[in-house]
């Protein structure tokens, strides 16, 4: 197999993502910042098939009317070239110091009205480019301290700011979706909507919960020390995977954004398994930040990596699927029987308390007795993984 990407695998990249020019809390820039159209360019060039971008990625904070529109032509122009498509668009509610205790939750109500039009020009601009999703990361949504936020009414006044944006959308008519981001910290001490089961039950108290999902991040679940493909299976469960961010990251530590495969492979592995599998049909969009060690080149080497290790995954979780061994090892750990209901067709509450085999006469000592098998299972999956299946 061939693991050069083509449009039909559905990469996407931010444009913060290539962009990053290295600037971390103990550093300076690294990098030169990039032109977006360029990276338009850049991108086409490696088989990517969509470009992501926060707002004041395109058009640098403060700039005139005039400015801006320059910046969208100039995209625009870009993505007629070469063909790329803008799947998504989001907000930067973070960088500028007016959003220092956050934007759709800050203290100030001021600030609050502020993020909101912020957020409302630039949904505008992604419609107009066609984007499907909008993802919504509360990057400075949360506290340092236990009396700066009341979490319950920081949640009601998150709530009133994803009604209002959903109103906005449902009477311009546009054809979108938001995807909401999870984080557990950084840059604030403690988020709010904090990790994928946080959002999954904060959309069900909106206005209209089938116009909201999730955007899960890798890192982002990790740093909780959370199983990200447990929790991307369950928001699959609730048919709310709209958007997934992906990367890499070792473990619980500061959000490492490393390239797609490296961190936690094994996760990586059945993260790609799933998503193939699982009915996601969205874009395999990378949010990550190649490291500042690098120059011009290895950015553009860390983002083809991001896509050659999805594709070789993708590989190799297929493999794995297909393998007889291992859809024998998946029935010796009993898999079917997971798939079947617990209770017979038509069968009640009454009737299971009548059936004896189910409690009096059960052998409980055999069933505790009975091995799972899960690790000759695991081993398999390991093998095929390293390739070392022959
Ligand atoms: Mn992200």
């Amino acid at each position: 197999m061939s693991y050069t990407p083509t449009p039909e695998d559905r990469f996407s990249f931010g444009l913060w993502t290539v962009g990053w020019e290295g600037r971390d809390p103990f550093g300076e820039a690294t990098r030169q910042a990039l032109d977006p159209a360029e990276t338009v360019r850049r991108l086409a060039g490696l088989g990517v098939y969509g470009v992501t971008f926060h707002d004041d990625d395109l058009i640098p904070f403060g700039s005139s009317d005039a400015e801006r529109e320059e910046h969208i032509k100039r995209f625009r122009k870009a993505l007629d070239e070469t063909g790329l498509v803008v799947p998504m668009a989001t907000t930067n509610l973070f960088t500028q110091p007016v959003f220092k205790d956050g934007a759709f939750t800050a203290n100030d109500r001021d600030v609050r009205r502020y993020a909101l039009r912020k957020t409302i020009r630039n949904i505008d601009l992604a419609a107009e480019l066609g984007a499907k999703t909008y993802v919504a990361w509360g990057g400075r949504e949360g506290a340092e301290s236990g009396a700066a936020k009341d979490v319950r009414t920081a949640l009601e006044r998150m709530k009133e700011a994803f009604d209002v944006l959903g109103a906005h959308v449902v009477e311009q008519g546009y054809d979108m979706r938001f995807a909401i981001e999870p984080k557990p910290n950084e840059p604030r001490g403690d988020m709010i909507l904090p990790t994928i089961g946080h959002v999954l039950a904060f959309i069900e108290q909106l206005e209209r919960p089938d116009m909201y999902g999730v955007n899960p991040e890798v890192g982002h679940e990790q740093m909780a020390g959370l199983n990200f493909p447990h929790g991307i299976a369950q928001a699959l469960w609730a048919g709310k995977l709209f958007h997934i961010d992906l990367n890499g990251q070792n473990g619980i530590k500061y959000d490492q954004d490393l390239r797609f495969g490296a961190g936690d492979l094994r996760a990586a592995f059945w993260l790609v398994d799933l998503l193939e599998t699982g009915g996601y049909d969205g874009p395999r969009h990378f949010d990550f930040k190649p490291p500042r060690t690098e120059d011009i080149d290895g950015v553009w080497a860390s983002a083809a990596g991001c896509m050659r290790n999805y594709l070789i995954l993708k590989e190799r979780a297929a493999a794995f699927r297909a393998d007889p061994e291992v859809q024998e090892a998946l029935r010796a750990s009993r898999l079917d029987e997971l798939a079947l209901p617990t209770l017979g067709e038509g069968e009640t509450v009454a009737d299971l308390l009548a059936d004896r085999s189910a409690y009096e006469d059960f052998d409980v000592k055999a069933a505790a007795e009975r091995g799972m098998a899960f690790e000759r299972l695991d081993q398999l999956a390991m093998d095929h993984l390293l390739a070392a299946r022959d």
